[in-house]
């Protein structure tokens, strides 16, 4: 061996040379899977150099701690520590593919909740190359094994290793502070993981995560009935009146929330080998009694289908991280739209075809005053009839009718169907669509879940024409997210026929529909800007129910004094003139981007600063449980001991209130079941 190549060997053979290599393999490692799994989109010099160098003074920490044991011991300890970083590393990468987001101790705590589903899906993204997560620690394992780097037996100075630890913190708060001044308010407004990750690195991340989740805790018990007041005068503020050609129009019907999953806008009338892939929904949205908004956006966060019922049914936005279903659903106190219609004497109940604990659905819906929650234990089930995370929607359609018949009237239900979700399989036998072929193996599956959900709810809605039911009651439809996510860039551009997409785009490709239904609606396609956080105004106006008290973010979208403004989780927003994605501005009719002027830019800041207040306001009242001090007069607060899910129970008391009561709609036809109005083609089922 040369002697410059012996040397070098002899570095490595020292423990703080063993200590380098490992912190720069780390880093290096690192690297390569921020580029190539994650899409921090790092631009400029200075986000770009942070990007390299971020994992370092969080490496130099925590392998540092090894360097105050001696000999073997350390280098354990360094290899046990690597694996441990690996692994958190690996997780994201897995979790970051299909949510595009990170993991955060909302996720990991609620895992009990979700794991079963969520799990699932990892496996299946998983990639051969993901390993590379662990590479440097099995390169580490070879050169010590063969021996071709020596464990060094003399101990490293203590001295030494506290100097390492301190050089680890001040080069992290050098970091911060660079990071800081890219993007002032990184860590307080928190606009987006991907931001503090792409600033500070994983671990940093984590270690802010673990401080955030601690901290929501606190908050609770420090959060005052003042505090309320503010965010009272936040919403008079921002309040606006009704449309009273409008208000009250579906007064006493039946509500019926179906809830599309990962239904995006694009599928409305959209075409695969010249046949619509909806034909059904389409119908719908062109009905002349139906009210579809045409420029409705998802504004869902990590919390994905929870966000989405958590803003649809208490007009509270979801959090920044995690699930409030999850994390604040059991314990806080909600004023939501089972309980706000309970009020007027509506019955209420939720149906979905998977177990009840998934998004924490069995805790969250008894507070916000779910009286019946139908989940997978009240379905017949056989394994033929479940794909992916739960029921096929056509069995699931068919078996709720047993049950929707026997809803004391006016009833509020929600149908919330599951086929369409990632990663859209189907069996051979319900597969009668043509996949698209952007050559994406994700994505053009997609259209045939979403023919499958279409086909199940046309069967539903005959039902409702034939046992009456449509009559009276008010049919409303939503996409809860995007299906296919933005790190499908080049098959989105195909699917929309485009040469490629850029961040405009992908903003307008959050849109997903949003329909009202009502005998007594007059119809049209409503171009008016809105998202989900809009939809419980809009519907208690359509029902007659005077929400003016009621701490809701949203507003009517049939109200002439709309501001249309769409705030996203992450604080970019769409309004009728301006979308802004990161810090780039786009005309919202248009799409090209604005280098704004002084008077465009004041325009912009005041949407912002709305765009901020209504998500920090709505954040308050969730983990402060700000609801808890809310009294509304002659508003009943939910009693969630009174509720119960068992299937026994719950069917005992469906039974005994229908004998006093007789408003089901078995009892309004003469004691005759409807469920033979109900027709399937469903394969399983022949
Ligand atoms: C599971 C279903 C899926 O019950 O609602 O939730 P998602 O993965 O779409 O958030
Ligand atoms: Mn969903």
């Amino acid at each position: 061996m040369s002697t410059g190549l012996k040397r070098i060997r002899n570095i490595f053979n020292t423990t703080l040379g063993f200590y380098l290599l490992v912190v720069v393999l780390f880093t290096l490692k690192t690297y390569l899977c921020y580029r190539t799994d994650f899409t921090l989109g790092s631009s400029g010099s200075v986000q770009n150099f942070l990007l390299f160098v971020n994992p370092i003074p969080s490496a130099m920490l925590l392998f540092g701690i090894a360097l105050y044991f001696r000999g073997k011991l350390s280098y354990w300890l360094m290899l046990i520590i690597d694996f441990l970083q690996s692994t958190w590393l690996f997780a994201n990468i897995l979790y970051y593919r299909e949510f595009s987001d990170f993991l955060s101790m909302g996720i990991i705590k609620g895992t009990g909740d979700v794991q079963n589903n969520l799990g699932k899906s990892l496996m299946e993204i998983l990639h051969p190359t993901d390993f590379i997560a662990y590479a440097d620690i099995i390169l580490l394992i070879l050169l010590l094994l063969f021996r071709v780097i020596k464990i060094e037996k003399k101990p490293f100075k203590k001295r030494y290793a506290l100097l390492i630890t301190v050089l680890s913190f001040v080069l992290m708060f050098a970091e911060y502070n660079v990071a800081n001044a890219d993007r002032s308010g990184l860590l307080t407004r928190t606009f987006d993981n991907n931001y503090i990750v792409k600033y500070l690195g994983l671990n940093e991340y984590a270690a802010f995560n673990i401080y955030q989740n601690h901290k929501e805790t606190a908050t609770r018990a420090n959060a005052k009935e003042k505090d309320l007041k503010q965010v009272q005068d936040f919403i008079k503020k921002n309040q606006i009146s009704p449309n009273a050609e409008y208000y009250g129009k579906e007064k006493g019907k039946n509500v019926f929330i179906i809830h599309l999953e990962s239904f995006q806008q694009f599928l409305i009338d959209y075409k695969v080998d010249g046949k619509e892939v909806t034909p059904n929904i389409n119908k719908f949205y062109h009905n002349q009694n139906t009210l579809a908004f045409d420029n409705f956006y998802h504004q869902v966060a990590q919390g994905k289908t929870s966000d989405a019922e958590t803003m649809l049914e208490n007009s509270l936005y979801g959090l920044p991280q995690g699930s409030a279903m999850v994390s604040y659903g059991a314990q806080n106190t909600y004023q939501a739209a089972p309980s706000i219609l309970n009020q007027d004497g509506y019955s209420s109940a939720s149906f979905h075809g998977d177990v009840p604990t998934f998004w924490n659905r069995n805790n969250a819906y008894k507070s916000w005053g779910y009286e019946y929650f139908f989940s997978s234990s009240y379905y017949k089930n056989k394994p033929e009839y479940n794909v992916g995370y739960g029921m096929k929607d056509k069995i699931f359609f068919d078996q709720s009718i047993k049950y929707i018949q026997q809803l004391p009237q006016p009833f509020y239900a929600k149908m919330i169907t599951l086929t369409n979700h990632y990663p859209y399989e189907l069996d051979k036998q319900n597969t009668d669509f043509p996949a698209t072929n952007t050559g994406d193996s994700t994505v053009d599956p997609y259209v045939q879940t979403a023919h499958y959900l279409d086909q199940s709810f046309g069967e539903f809605q005959d039902y409702l024409e034939k046992s009456g039911l449509a009559k009276n009651s008010v049919v409303v439809l939503y996409g809860d997210h995007y299906g296919i996510s933005n790190n499908h860039r080049p098959a989105i551009a195909k699917l929309l026929g485009k040469k490629s997409v850029n961040k405009y785009d992908l903003a307008q490709f959050q849109k997903v529909p949003f329909m009202i239904n009502g005998s007594n609606i007059n119809g049209k396609v409503d171009h008016t800007y809105g998202g989900e956080i809009d939809v419980l105004p809009t519907l208690l106006h359509l029902l007659g129910v005077n929400n003016d008290n009621m701490i809701q973010f949203g507003h009517d979208l049939l109200s002439a004094n709309n501001q249309q403004i769409v705030p996203f989780r992450n604080g970019d927003f769409v309004s009728k003139q301006y979308t802004k994605v990161g810090g780039t501005i786009y005309d919202t009719s248009t799409g090209k981007e604005i280098k704004p002027d002084d008077e465009q830019k004041k325009q912009i800041q005041t949407i912002q600063d709305y765009v901020n207040d209504s998500l920090s306001n709505s954040d308050k009242v969730i983990y402060g449980d700000l609801l808890r001090f809310h009294k509304i007069n002659g508003y009943k607060p939910v009693n969630k001991k009174e509720i119960n899910y068992g299937k026994t129970d719950a069917l005992k008391k469906l039974e005994q209130t229908n004998k006093s009561k007789k408003t089901d709609l078995v009892s309004q036809n003469d004691n005759k079941s409807t469920v033979s109005d109900f027709s399937t083609d469903a394969p399983e089922l022949k």
